[in-house]
């Protein structure tokens, strides 16, 4: 081969100089070219194969990316940042609570006003560093043991933050998080998704810190609109085979996105969580998690549609093998999953008539249980959380939008169990006779087209531990008149 090529280039360049020398047009150049092209292949195809050519690359047929055999080594998992070197006396080092001893009248004026307006200690928070670590690695010896399969390789993933008017700190360690404990192969990109916030430091100053990541993009949604049209709009500019989402007060544990993709590889269908822990909202400590493991939670609801913890069941949890089987739950607190891109979409994203926040997370666990995927908690994983008594958020058309969120979910996917919530919720009663929770006309079709179980197959299946009151019964009515929704509690 190296032969012919020889000749071939000596012909060609000779050619090219007589050209060159008699100033030929293009037209001419390529015209001699080709005949000498065709006279090298003439001469090339008459001389006899006196060599075997090396085999020539394959490429993958199904498109997916090679991989090796045995398991991703703790180099190749290497995280996308090294945590700089810390001061371990510093204020929350190592997730410990940050606790002031004395404080001044400006510093109290400062600590009360940052309460009312982000319903969390941002006072402690602008305290702890935004590098600080979380101690050493308490999760049960299987997950630290735990290796990953390089085949099919561990997908990458687009990590997707909405924020509305969140606190600087809050933030920002929460990025810094993500970096530190993501393995670069799999960090695709870390999109910030701005849902119209007005405070001034996240505008132009969010831009010109986040600049030298090249791995972080800041999406700004003009008008505010909530989470779920956010969310979307992270998701459609994602460029990660997976899509994380997570709020913008968190910090991430040892191995926690390995362990979540690693469970995607496995099945594309499964949307899986993390096991969510506390980081206290006054002291900003990291409540680590415990290795036994025991007293595992799920997500449940009601029927007022809340959502809600609980134990998961012993049978259930019998059926574990140890601490890297995940937790099948009947719904999901929403606000941290990672799921397939792919598979996303073709469950149907969101509801994207659901206004600004509420009742998308009950949705999404129905139909992604009914519709043929799971819905997991992994234990291995965790990601802390700064969880909130109440929600610091406006709505702007009232919180009326969240009762009319679960009327399209009960609409769509409860069948004729929706009953149950119109008789506990008025209001919704009164959104359904009003037929005023918009058009389901796309959600309908969306059921049909995935052929998806009805919510009967649901509560058999998924949730059978559930109680079921009569669908038709004789008499109701309220025992109380203290209504559920009176307050919102961040999930
Ligand atoms: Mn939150």
């Amino acid at each position: 081969m190296g032969f012919v090529f020889l000749i071939q280039k000596e012909v060609v360049d000779r050619e090219m100089d007589e050209l060159t020398r008699q100033g030929g047009s293009h037209v001419k150049k390529k015209k001699m070219l080709d005949m000498v092209i065709d006279a090298v292949n003439n001469f090339k195809d008459s001389v006899p194969k006196m060599q075997i050519n090396a085999p020539e690359k394959q490429k993958d047929t199904d498109g997916k990316r090679p991989c090796l055999p045995g398991y991703y080594t703790a180099a190749e998992l290497r995280p996308y940042l090294e945590r700089p070197p810390l001061d371990p006396h510093a204020p929350g080092a190592s997730g410990k609570p940050f606790k002031p001893d004395q404080l001044s009248p400006e510093e109290k004026k400062e600590m009360e006003d940052g309460e009312k307006k982000h319903c969390f200690n941002v006072f402690a928070s602008d305290r702890v560093s935004l590098h600080r670590d979380l101690g050493p690695d308490t999760r049960s010896p299987e997950c630290i043991e735990q290796k990953f399969k390089r085949c099919p390789p561990l997908p990458t993933t687009s990590i997707i933050i909405v924020f509305h008017n969140e606190a600087w700190s809050t933030l920002l360690r929460t990025v810094y998080s993500v970096m530190y404990t993501s393995p670069a192969i799999l960090l695709k990109e870390i999109l910030m998704v701005d849902d119209a916030s007005t405070d001034e430091y996240l505008k132009d100053k969010l831009d010109e810190y986040v600049k030298p990541f090249q791995i972080v993009k800041v999406v700004r949604q003009r008008e505010r609109k909530g989470l779920i049209a956010a969310r979307l709009l992270g998701a459609s500019v994602a460029t990660g085979d997976t899509l994380t989402f997570l709020d913008a007060h968190c910090e991430c544990f040892y191995g926690w996105l390995e362990t979540l993709l690693a469970r995607i590889a496995e099945n594309y269908t499964a949307v899986v969580s993390p096991d969510i822990v506390t980081i206290d909202l006054n002291t900003f400590e990291f409540n680590s998690p415990s290795p036994y493991g025991n007293n595992r939670n799920r997500g449940n609801f009601d029927w007022g549609l809340a959502f809600g913890w609980e134990t998961v069941p012993s049978l259930e949890n019998k059926k574990r093998k140890d601490e890297t089987y995940p937790i099948k739950t009947p719904t999901f607190a929403g606000g941290l999953f990672s799921i397939s891109k792919e598979y996303f979409e073709h469950i149907g994203s969101y509801d994207e008539e659901m206004e600004i926040w509420g009742g998308e997370n009950i949705e999404m666990s129905f139909r992604v249980w009914q519709c043929g995927g799971q819905l997991e908690i992994l234990p291995c994983s965790v990601v802390g959380h700064v969880f909130r008594s109440k929600s610091p958020h406006t709505f702007p058309k009232g919180t009326q939008v969240i009762i009319r969120n679960q009327v399209r979910l009960a609409e769509v996917w409860m069948d004729g169990y929706k009953e149950i919530f119109y008789r506990r919720n008025r209001e919704a009663a009164n959104i359904v006779q009003q037929k005023s929770y918009g058009d389901l006309s796309k959600r309908y079709s969306l059921r049909q087209n995935l052929q998806c179980k009805n919510f009967s197959w649901y509560l058999n299946n998924v949730y059978p531990e559930m109680y079921v009151p009569d669908l038709d019964p004789l008499i109701y009515g309220d025992v109380s008149f203290k209504s559920h929704l009176s307050a919102f509690p961040d999930r």
